[in-house]
């Protein structure tokens, strides 16, 4: 009795075995960029899918004459779409490259398990982290990273989305885009020139300068906006990024028929405006009727008319005057013509100018601002001052050092104690002496300066012994 119990377990655990991920034929999932989407799967089993993403650390424009170093998984806000079908074993490999500055992660809201992957991903620039998980149940899924500050990184551009697609599969449209909102925090005003830098306060405060669709005021207007025919189903595969704002989403000129809300398994039929949650999604389908532009936005309408949340899909084709008049004015008729919807890129759209040379306050702006904040009075509990900072003043040898190497662990400045990591910089000598000079005379007393020369021998120095 106890034997055949046995038999039948090992037998059982045999046909887990050709079940499972051994038996697997392996597809290597080729990604797109954004609005672009994987073609539908037409597989009727399940498969060993391996993603290769990449963390690309970027600098581009966030809006025209504006540029923003973006954080991105694939080079692209939202990051790479990912593929798959319910049942299948997902083996990602997340590759930081090595020109990046900081470590990084990636949370799937796809993932059953603490974290999502983020434990098992958290690489360092120049590494690659492989983590497997069993995609379980369908739905369209963000991801993002999670290293601290996440607010940070998601905020930079940090997410993406990954479809699970039911056993059965979607139905069949004419045509898939992806769409991600998320909101930017620049320390500058919207459209503001130059590089702008990452404003944490803002942050905090929820008080974003751009509110964006695709990572950039344009990527989806003028030459970018998305084409379709008249009489098309169209599928928009919708996320939200944030870091914070919950999107109001709606398109100007459609009716959805379809929104799977929340990226779930059951649709609503027949809807205006469906509300998308930070690090939530909608499976959105409507038909393009007419022709004309259809315009994408969040109805929180400051958003799209004063802070770039807009979209265009381009819809070509014969008029359907019976679906939409004309419209006609009478001398004496109702005053009022119909509100006029502009472009985005109407509104204020001169480029300013690039910054100039290399200098300490420009380094300062653009690197150390992320952080320390525009004042250098850092933010409390996260990153320390370097306004007033005795840790500053009492050894710029040192300064140069933590800019050369980074630091980690606890520190006290001025009688607080953080706990955190700030990354090495990659800057020249000249730009780590050119801050610390403009440090010490900006924001403390000015009595100590440091040469290229010291910040050269700092680094010979370390590269001795690191
Ligand atoms: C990604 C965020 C980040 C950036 C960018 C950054 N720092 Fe830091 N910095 C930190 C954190 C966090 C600490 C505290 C590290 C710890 O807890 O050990 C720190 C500590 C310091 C300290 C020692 C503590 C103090 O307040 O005096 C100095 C000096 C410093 N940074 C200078 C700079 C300069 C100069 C730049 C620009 C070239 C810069 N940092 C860019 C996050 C950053
Ligand atoms: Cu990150």
């Amino acid at each position: 009795m106890k034997r055949s119990h046995l038999l039948f377990c090992s037998l059982v655990l045999a046909w887990g075995q050709a079940q499972g991920t051994a038996a697997l034929p392996t597809i290597h999932e080729t990604l797109v960029a954004p609005p672009q989407v994987p073609p539908p799967i037409t597989r009727k089993s399940p498969a060993r899918v391996v993603v290769d993403l990449t963390v690309e650390e970027v600098e581009r424009d966030i809006a025209p004459g504006t540029s923003y170093t973006f954080w991105t998984f694939g080079g692209s806000v939202p990051g790479r779409m990912i593929r798959v079908r319910e049942g299948d074993t997902v083996e990602l490999h997340l590759h930081n490259l090595a020109s990046n500055k900081l470590p990084h992660n990636i949370d799937l809201h796809a993932v059953s398990g603490p974290g999502g992957g983020a434990p098992q991903t958290l690489v360092a620039p120049g590494k690659q982290a492989n983590f497997t998980f069993k995609a379980l149940q369908s739905g369209l899924y963000v991801y993002h990273c999670a290293t601290a500050p996440v607010g940070m990184h998601v905020g930079n551009g940090m997410y993406g989305m990954i479809l699970v697609e039911p056993l059965q599969g979607l139905p069949k449209v004419d045509r898939e885009y992806y769409v991600m909102q998320g909101d930017f925090y620049t320390s500058g005003a919207y459209r503001a020139g130059g590089l702008q830098p990452f404003d944490m306060q803002k942050a905090i405060d929820e008080k974003p300068t751009y509110v964006l669709f695709n990572g950039a005021d344009g990527a989806l207007t003028g030459q970018n906006a998305l084409p379709a025919k008249t009489g098309e189903k169209i599928r928009l595969f919708f996320g939200d990024g944030g870091p914070n704002l919950t999107s109001s989403f709606h398109v100007i000129g459609a009716i959805m028929d379809k929104v799977y809300t929340e990226g779930g398994t059951h649709y609503q039929q027949n809807v205006q405006t469906t509300m998308v949650p930070a690090g939530g999604s909608a499976i959105i389908e409507f038909t393009t009727r007419v022709p004309g532009k259809l315009t994408l936005v969040d109805h929180s309408l400051t958003r799209a008319f004063n802070k770039g949340a807009i979209g265009l899909i381009d819809v070509a084709g014969a008029n359907q005057p019976e679906i939409y008049g004309k419209g006609i004015i009478s001398a004496d008729g109702p005053a009022g013509a119909a509100p006029h919807i502009t472009d985005s890129t109407a509104v204020n759209a001169e480029p300013p100018g690039k910054p100039q040379a290399t200098n300490g306050k420009t380094v300062f702006e653009t690197v150390c601002a992320a952080c320390h904040q525009a004042t250098a009075l850092g933010i409390p509990g996260v990153f320390p001052p370097l306004a007033g900072s005795d840790f500053f003043k009492e050894n710029l040898d040192e300064a140069a050092r933590i800019v050369l190497g980074g630091r980690a662990g606890p520190i006290t400045v001025k009688g607080v104690t953080y706990n955190s990591v700030m990354p090495p910089q990659s800057l020249t000598d000249q730009e780590i002496a050119a801050v610390l000079n403009y440090v010490s005379k900006e924001f403390n007393d000015g009595k100590v300066a440091i040469t290229p020369e010291r910040v050269r021998d700092l680094r010979t120095a370390k590269a001795a012994h690191p």
